[in-house]
């Protein structure tokens, strides 16, 4: 049931408490969708407005126009949904030529002070699979995650079908 790769049956976070997940996320690990857009040294700040709204910023190294280097400022809106681990996130790019959309922003695991592990799947296959999606492993701490969280994340990759499909996210100072 939890590997069945279906989108809908994918567990998130139970519980989940945005104040206590704002701040600092180091990327550790990503799996790319089709036409990836963040490259490596990517920071997410997560933040919860007056309002109660989630609202996070993020940057990263991305190459545009096929050799034009360059960090990426982008921002995130984040609009609620029934279940409180489930977004939709809109975003975009402090100048226009950088990526902007809509997508789906699942937590599926936290501890709040280590790791996080992100989930969107852009496009559900006519079986209920995932066809175009995307997942972020954060961590608190530059230097990666902690042995013990390991095990937990790998755990996820699984239950989101994602297993062997991320590669290492390096933090070199680019940005
Ligand atoms: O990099 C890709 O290939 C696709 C991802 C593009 C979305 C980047 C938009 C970031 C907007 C600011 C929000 C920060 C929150 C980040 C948390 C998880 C990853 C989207």
């Amino acid at each position: 049931w939890a590997q069945d790769c279906q989108v809908s049956n994918i567990q998130v976070m139970q519980n989940f408490d945005r104040s206590r997940y704002t701040g600092r996320w180091y990327a550790v690990a990503k799996k790319d969708p089709v036409g990836l857009f963040l490259l490596d040294n990517v920071v997410a700040q997560f933040s919860v407005d007056e309002s109660g709204k989630m609202t996070a910023t993020a940057h990263g190294r991305v190459i545009i126009l096929n050799n034009w280097e360059m960090c990426a400022n982008m921002f995130g809106t984040f609009e609620d949904t029934p279940d409180p681990a489930k977004f939709k996130m809109r975003y975009w790019g402090a100048a226009s030529y950088l990526q902007s959309g809509n997508d789906d922003h699942w937590v599926i695991d936290t501890d709040y002070d280590n790791y996080a592990i992100h989930y969107s799947c852009r496009e559900v296959d006519l079986d209920g699979t995932c066809l175009d999606g995307y997942s972020f492993i954060f961590s608190r701490h530059p230097t990666g995650l902690r042995p013990e969280d390991q095990k937990i994340v790998t755990n996820k990759k699984k239950e989101m079908c994602f297993l062997g499909k991320y590669r290492r996210v390096g933090h070199t100072g680019f940005c």
